[in-house]
C-alpha cells in the first residue's frame, strides 16, 4: 500500500507542557489534529523509518482512535514494527520498560495521566525517546516549532487493526505486534523485590486495599498483587480500566481518592492501602489513619533502600523536583550521596539517571522511580513499601514516625488556586519573579525572609539550562515557600502553592500538616498578591 502525503495546516497550540501535549478530546477529534503533531515528531525525533517503537495509552475515550492514527501514520513514516499493548493498553512506566527492553527507537504514550477522561475530559501525548525517558526540553522545543509550520503529514489508507488479541498484523508493510501490556512489567518487577517475603506477608494476616481508580493499573495490579503474590481479588478496587475511570478524577491524593482516606480513617481499616494515578506512574501510600506525604516516601525509600532487592548496589545519588520537600536532602547527607534539585516533570531526572548519577528520585505530585525505567513508577513505589513492611515488620504509621524521630520532619503541603484567565496567570507569576529579589529580609510575625529568587536549573550532564521555574522564598527557621504554574491543565491557570516547614519538637512531630503551615499559608498568600489581582481567595484543591 501506497505512503500518500495529506496536505494540513499548522495548529498553533501544539505546545507540550510538563508531561506532552494535554489538550481536551474535542480539540483532539479535530481532523488531522492528531496526524499533524504526530508527524512533527516523526520530523524531529530522530530516525523512525525501518525501526521498532512502542504504543499504548491508559485506557481513556479517545485511546483507540488515537491508536489507529498512529498506526497510519507510523506505517506512512516506514516504521518497521509497532509494538502495542493489547486493548491499546500501557502504563506509563511499562511503556518506558518495553522502550528499553526492546531497544526501540522511541515510543507514544496516549495519557492525560491525572486529568478526567470522557468525551468532555482531556487527552495527552507523549513521546518518549529511545532511553525510554521523556522527550528532553530540546526536542520539545523542536516539536513545538515544527507544529508552527507543518504543511503535510504522510500516512497509509488503512482499516482499523484489531488490537483485542495478543499477535502480529501486516498494517501496509509494518508489523503490528499486539502484546500483553502487564507480563514484561511484572517480570521487571519480580527482579527488584523479595517477591516471596510479600506473599508471606499476605498470607500472614495483614491486610491491604489497592485502588486502581478504574484507571490503566487495573490489570497490572491484578497480575502483580493477586496472581503473584496472592492477594485475594477484593483487595484490589476499581480494577477495571473505564474510558471516563467511572466520573472519577484518577489522581491518587487526599482529596480525589476520599474514598480510601474514609477507610483509613474508618473503624476497621486495612494495615496498608494505596492508589495509582490514570497512567500508573504516581502513588499514593496510606497507613491507617495516615497519608504518607510524597517527599516523606521519598525519603523513607531513599533511608532504607539498601536493604531491597533492586538496590543491592547501593544508592549512588538522589534527585527531587525543586517544590518537593527537602526531606530526602537530610537522608543524602546521611548516605554521604549527591542530591540534586530538578524542575518540576520526570524528564529532568532522566540524564541524571542515563549519567548514572543517581537511581532513586522523585516529586511531591506522589511520583517515584529508580533507575529501572525511565518514568515514575506508581506499583513500583507500592511493591517497595510492602517489601519494607515485610522486611522491617513494622506498620505504616511506624515506618513513618520511626523516619521523622531519626531525621525530622519536613511537614509539606500544596494549595493549588484556579485562575480562569490564563492571561492574568501569567501577569501574577511574573508579578512574584520580578519581586522576588526585593523579599529579603522582610519580617513576619517574628520569621525573617533570608532569601528569595526565580529557580533556573543547569543540567550538569548536558549542560543545558531550564530557566523560570518557579519562585522559591526561603525562612530562617528552614521553611519554604515555593509558587509556580501548572503546565498540564487544559484551561486557565492554576498557581500551585508549596509549603514546608522543618519540625523537629517530638511533640510536634505528628501535628497534621496542614495546621503546621498555617502561618506559612498566610504569608503565601499574602505574598503571591492572588486576592488584589484577581479576587480569588481560596485555593480548589489543598494536598
Ligand atoms: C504535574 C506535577 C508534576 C508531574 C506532572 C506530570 O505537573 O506537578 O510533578 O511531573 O504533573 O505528572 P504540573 O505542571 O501540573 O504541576 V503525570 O502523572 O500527570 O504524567
Ligand atoms: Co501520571
Amino acid at each position: 500500500m501506497k505512503t500518500r502525503s495529506v496536505i494540513t495546516r499548522p495548529y498553533l497550540d501544539q505546545k507540550p507542557g510538563t508531561a506532552g501535549l494535554r489538550k481536551q478530546v474535542r480539540v483532539f477529534q479535530q481532523p488531522g489534529y492528531l496526524e499533524n503533531f504526530l508527524q512533527c515528531i516523526f520530523d524531529n525525533g530522530g530516525k523512525f523509518a525501518g525501526e521498532t517503537l512502542i504504543a499504548g495509552g491508559d485506557g481513556r475515550y479517545h485511546n483507540l482512535e488515537a491508536l489507529q492514527a498512529l498506526i497510519r501514520v507510523a506505517a506512512g513514516n516506514g516504521v518497521r514494527r509497532l509494538v502495542v499493548g493489547r486493548n491499546g493498553l500501557l502504563s506509563t512506566p511499562a511503556a518506558s520498560h518495553l522502550i528499553r527492553q526492546r531497544a526501540a527507537a522511541g515510543g507514544f504514550l496516549l495519557t492525560a495521566s491525572h486529568n478526567p477522561g470522557g468525551p468532555d475530559g482531556d487527552f495527552g501525548v507523549k513521546f518518549n525517546t529511545a532511553t525510554g525517558g521523556q522527550a528532553p526540553e530540546s526536542l520539545t522545543r523542536a516539536i513545538y516549532k515544527a507544529t508552527q509550520s507543518i504543511d503535510r503529514y504522510l500516512e497509509v489508507d488503512l482499516a482499523p487493526v484489531d488490537l483485542d488479541l495478543t499477535g502480529e498484523t501486516d498494517a501496509a508493510g509494518m508489523i503490528v505486534e499486539v502484546i500483553d501490556p502487564v507480563l514484561d512489567y511484572a517480570d521487571l518487577m519480580v527482579t527488584l523485590f523479595d517477591f516471596d517475603r510479600i506473599r508471606a506477608l499476605f498470607a500472614g494476616g495483614f491486610t491491604a486495599r489497592f485502588d486502581a481508580m478504574h484507571a490503566v493499573t487495573g490489570p497490572y495490579a491484578r497480575e502483580i498483587l493477586c496472581h503473584r503474590l496472592g492477594a485475594p481479588p477484593d483487595w484490589l478496587l476499581n480494577g477495571t480500566p473505564l474510558p471516563d475511570f467511572g466520573g472519577g478524577h484518577p489522581d491518587p491524593n487526599p482529596v480525589d481518592a476520599g474514598n480510601l482516606v474514609a477507610l483509613m480513617n474508618g473503624a476497621v481499616p486495612p494495615d496498608f492501602a494505596a492508589a495509582s494515578d490514570g497512567d500508573g506512574d504516581r502513588n499514593m501510600i496510606l497507613g491507617p489513619g495516615l497519608v504518607v506525604s510524597p517527599g516523606d516516601s521519598l525519603a523513607i525509600l531513599a533511608a532504607n533502600a539498601q536493604r531491597i532487592r533492586g538496590f543491592r548496589g547501593g544508592v549512588s545519588g538522589v534527585a527531587r523536583s525543586m517544590p518537593t520537600s527537602r526531606a530526602i536532602d537530610e537522608v543524602a547527607r546521611k548516605l554521604g550521596v549527591p542530591c540534586f534539585e530538578t524542575p518540576t516533570g520526570w524528564r529532568y531526572f532522566c540524564n541524571l539517571l542515563d549519567d548514572g548519577r543517581i537511581n532513586l528520585c522523585g516529586e511531591e505530585s506522589f511520583g517515584t522511580s529508580s533507575d529501572h525505567v525511565r518514568e515514575k513508577d506508581g506499583l513500583w513505589a507500592v511493591l517497595f513499601w510492602l517489601n519494607l513492611i515485610a522486611i522491617r515488620g513494622l506498620s505504616v504509621n511506624e515506618i513513618v514516625q520511626d523516619h521523622w524521630r531519626e531525621f525530622g520532619r519536613n511537614a509539606f503541603n500544596r494549595e493549588d488556586f484556579f485562575i480562569p484567565d490564563a492571561e492574568l496567570g501569567g501577569r501574577l507569576m511574573a508579578n512574584l519573579e520580578a519581586s522576588a529579589p526585593g523579599l529579603c529580609g522582610r519580617m513576619f510575625d517574628g520569621l525573617e525572609i533570608t532569601e528569595a529568587d526565580v529557580f533556573a536549573y543547569h543540567d550538569p550532564v548536558d549542560g543545558s539550562i531550564s530557566a523560570q521555574q518557579g519562585v522559591r522564598v526561603f525562612f530562617d527557621d528552614g521553611s519554604r515557600i515555593v509558587y509556580r504554574l501548572s503546565g498540564t491543565g487544559t484551561s486557565g491557570a492554576t498557581l500551585r502553592i508549596y509549603l514546608e516547614r522543618r519540625v523537629t519538637e517530638p511533640g510536634s512531630l505528628c501535628r497534621p500538616a496542614v495546621e503546621l503551615n498555617a502561618p506559612l499559608s498566610a504569608i503565601a498568600r499574602e505574598l503571591s498578591g492572588i486576592r488584589e489581582l484577581t479576587g480569588i481567595e481560596q485555593p480548589v484543591a489543598i494536598v
